[in-house]
């Protein structure tokens, strides 16, 4: 069956169950939804945790006295269902002063403003036991080439990030920062725009140990990117500190479709990998159920995202099970690739010493990955 427990961790963020519907074109089509209310609903539905950006919470601008009583009344709802915060987020994106960003904004006293803001937020997330912070840089980037120097926007984004991270070590704050990237929307062009760009700025660090990403299903998606394929270099790199769970169907706007709609091909694969891999992080969903839904559709797109995270599990694992699937790994020989190229203690003069091949044989050899594929493809549709 696939009821969602504590064990199987997915979380949602405060922003997507609550987002009211506002999109470029129209209104919202829905009221505001309680924070509180949320974590009841979530943790009737099986979810473990709850995430938010400090906006979601704590509306901007609140005073000191608005704001730990809004964070204590939220911690009862936290206390009274056992939901956990497993990952906090700051707003640097609503705000109109953030037009052209925050750490890599051009006004340096917008820099300075949005750093203040994460470093308050990074002290709340400590607060409510977050293990990772993530950073969400939508509005770092530009619209056209004269308006942003990206090689000084990569020295602030970095004097940025090592400062908090900075920040989390001299507090001895037990959190991980983990960085989103996104190609575009709503920047023309956002920098650190897909998984691989994250991974390479991350080696920039001072404190590159403690950073790491935070990738989601639809941005990579945007790109034209295999999704899984970027979390399998993610993984690889050690770098896979939380994810972002969603759908998307082909190179459009962001559509932040529930887990499962859109590319549910990639969507198999990718719960094949975490379920394998020994990813431990939270299941995080960070869809926005479509402005059409009143809440009793909302309700029903999040329980969606777990329901279809559970069956893509249960597919993948009766893949990896079925013996005819074990039959068409060795024969498509994808154990092999786990053998190094070289031999133990072979040198490279070794290796061009060796004339043991017949490249006429090893050309005509199939891979027989299309009978592979197609048991996937059976298991997936539920008819294997
Ligand atoms: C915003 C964005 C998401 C990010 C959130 C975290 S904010 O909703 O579209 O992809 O994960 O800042
Ligand atoms: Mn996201
Ligand atoms: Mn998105
Ligand atoms: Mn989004």
């Amino acid at each position: 069956d696939f009821t969602p427990k504590r064990e199987d961790k997915f979380s949602f963020g405060l922003w997507t169950v609550g987002w009211l519907g506002r999109d470029p074109f129209g209104e919202a089509t829905r009221s505001p939804l309680d924070p509180v209310e949320a974590v009841k609903r979530l943790s009737d539905l099986g979810a473990w945790g709850v995430t938010f950006h400090d906006d979601d919470l704590i509306p901007f601008g609140s005073s000191a006295a608005e704001r730990e009583s809004i964070v204590n009344r939220f911690r009862g709802a936290l206390d009274e269902t056992g939901m956990t915060v497993p990952m906090v987020t700051t707003n640097l994106f609503a705000h109109p002063v953030f037009k052209d960003g925050a750490l890599t904004a051009n006004d340096r006293d917008v820099r300075r403003f949005a750093l203040r803001k994460v470093l308050r937020n990074v002290e709340l997330a400590a607060e409510l036991g977050a293990k990772t912070f993530v950073a969400w840089g939508g509005r770092e980037g530009a619209e056209s080439g004269a308006a942003k120097d990206v090689r000084a926007a990569l020295d602030r984004y970095r004097e940025g990030i090592d400062a908090v991270a900075a920040f989390v070590k001299e507090r001895g704050y037990d959190l991980k920062l983990a960085l989103e990237p996104k190609p575009n929307e709503p920047r023309g062009d956002i920098l650190l725009p897909t998984v691989g760009h994250a991974l390479s700025f991350i080696n920039e660090l001072e404190h590159s140990d403690i950073v790491g990403v935070n990738p989601e299903v639809g941005h990579e998606q945007m790109a034209g990117l295999n999704f899984a394929h970027g979390i399998a270099q993610a993984l690889w790199a050690g770098k896979l500190f939380h994810i972002d769970l969603n759908g998307q169907s082909s190179i459009k706007y962001d559509q932040d479709l529930r887990f499962g709609a859109g590319d549910v091909r990639n969507a198999f694969f990718l719960v094949d990998l975490l379920e394998t891999a020994g990813y431990q992080g939270p299941r995080h969903f960070d869809f926005k159920p479509p402005r059409t839904e009143d809440y009793e559709g909302v309700w029903a797109s999040a329980a969606g995202c777990m329901r279809n995270y559970l069956i893509l599990k249960e597919r993948a694992a009766a893949f990896r099970a079925d013996p005819r699937v074990q039959e068409a790994l060795r024969a498509s020989r994808v154990d092999e690739l786990t053998t190094p190229t070289l031999g133990a203690g072979e040198s490279v003069a070794d290796l061009l010493g060796d004339t043991d091949f017949d490249v006429e044989t090893a050309a005509a050899r199939g891979m027989h990955f299309e009978r592979l594929d197609q048991l996937a493809m059976d298991h997936l549709l539920g008819v294997a």
